[in-house]
């Protein structure tokens, strides 16, 4: 493939209501959006970065610069034998930085796909033309304001509601909602890294939920703490931000730290190793669910495609664009009984608005290849 060139370009979106978790929160999204440029076509991504290294290591204007210093030039130096397959092994010597080689395979891979008339989903493996689609709720300053979110939700159609919990934000919501929505509804917690194995026993009083997982309850590179907690409650541990790579996939499954994994492509470094992992998943029997980093529909077309594969047996937090944006920056992705449609034309199958994406725009960078 000849590249032409490389835009880097930030942007802000307001969030429709405020997103807390145990580590901050988002009023705004503010990400980087990548387009590159060949000569048949383009290509789009969006970063998961943030502004602040809090989820993860990374963060925006750091990822930007190792975008731009060390990446491209390596991409650069393949000359046009350059694929979206090449690309992560292109990339294995810069160590770490999975959010900003994800970005640059994901933008690489559309233009590839659009250039082939090949969809996302057909490259990857779909076997499902939509997909179930739950819902994050962030924490909230009291329960009788969660219960009027979570019934919102509900009214919407979606299929699984996620609470984000943190210590003193955990048995009494879950109780409330149980109580509330009753005993059929698809409920689960996520508490980004809140707790330590001591606070084994505490998280052990979620059991009565019958919650469907609890997400990384402890540090990211506690893979032990996780499989010695999985001893003591019956919740069925899900892992986000300790799974990097199918490597840490397998090692987590090996020690009994999870029974669960949430797939985020741009975690992991982009949707070659996403499917890596769904399959290292597939092979233990351990289910697998597509999660979010608060995506506009660029990131989003693509997270559909994913969440359309056969081992994607939970639902995802793959929200409607209403979820988190007044405007999307693509035609909004939009409930159909619960469900999102997996995009079918060539690449990531939406098209960007460019005056949206004009109105959003903070900064932008134009780095020829
Ligand atoms: O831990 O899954 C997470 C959003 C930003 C960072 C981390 C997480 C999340 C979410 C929201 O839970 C998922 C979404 O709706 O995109
Ligand atoms: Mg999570």
């Amino acid at each position: 493939m000849k590249i032409e060139k490389i835009e880097l370009r930030r942007v802000c979106l307001p969030l429709v209501t405020p997103f807390r978790t145990s580590f901050g929160t988002s009023t705004e999204r503010e990400t980087t959006i990548v387009r590159v440029v060949t000569a048949d076509a383009e290509g789009w991504a969006e970063s998961a970065a943030e502004p602040e290294p809090l989820y993860g290591p990374e963060f925006l204007d750091g990822a930007d610069l190792v975008i731009r210093d060390h990446l491209i030039p390596r991409l650069r130096a393949e000359g046009e034998a350059l694929t979206a397959e090449r690309v992560g092994p292109a990339l294995a010597a810069v160590t770490g930085h999975p959010m900003s080689k994800a970005v640059l395979e994901t933008a690489i891979l559309d233009a590839q796909l659009k250039a082939s008339g090949v969809s996302f989903g057909q490259y990857l493996g779909a076997v499902r033309d939509r997909v179930p689609a739950g819902v994050s709720v962030g924490i909230m300053d009291s329960i009788d304001e969660l219960l009027a979110a979570v019934a919102g939700y509900l009214d919407e159609g979606y299929l699984r509601i996620k609470l984000k919990i943190e210590p003193g934000w955990d048995i009494e919501p879950v109780r409330a909602v149980r109580e509330r929505f009753g005993d059929e509804m698809l409920l689960q917690v996520d508490a980004n890294t809140a707790y330590t194995l001591a606070d084994a026993r505490h998280l052990a009083r979620l059991d009565p939920f019958d919650l469907l997982l609890m997400e990384q309850p402890m540090a990211a590179d506690d893979l032990l703490g996780h499989a010695r907690l999985a001893q003591v409650i019956s919740t069925p541990i899900c892992l986000d931000e300790s799974i990097e790579s199918a490597r840490d996939a397998a090692s987590a499954i090996a020690l009994g730290a999870c029974s669960v994994i949430n797939v985020k492509p741009a975690r992991v470094g982009g949707y070659l190793e996403a499917r890596r992992i769904h399959d290292v998943a597939a092979a233990h029997g351990i289910p697998v669910w597509c999660g979010g980093m608060l995506e506009t529909g660029i990131g989003r077309a693509a997270n559909v495609a994913l969440a359309a594969l056969p081992n994607f047996v939970m639902p995802g937090d793959t929200s409607a664009s209403s979820r988190y944006y007044e405007q999307d920056l693509t035609a909004p992705f939009v409930l159909d009984g619960g469900h999102l449609e997996v995009p079918t034309g060539p690449g990531i199958g939406v098209e960007v608005l460019p005056d949206v994406l004009a109105q959003v725009t903070v900064s932008m960078t134009e780095i020829a290849f």
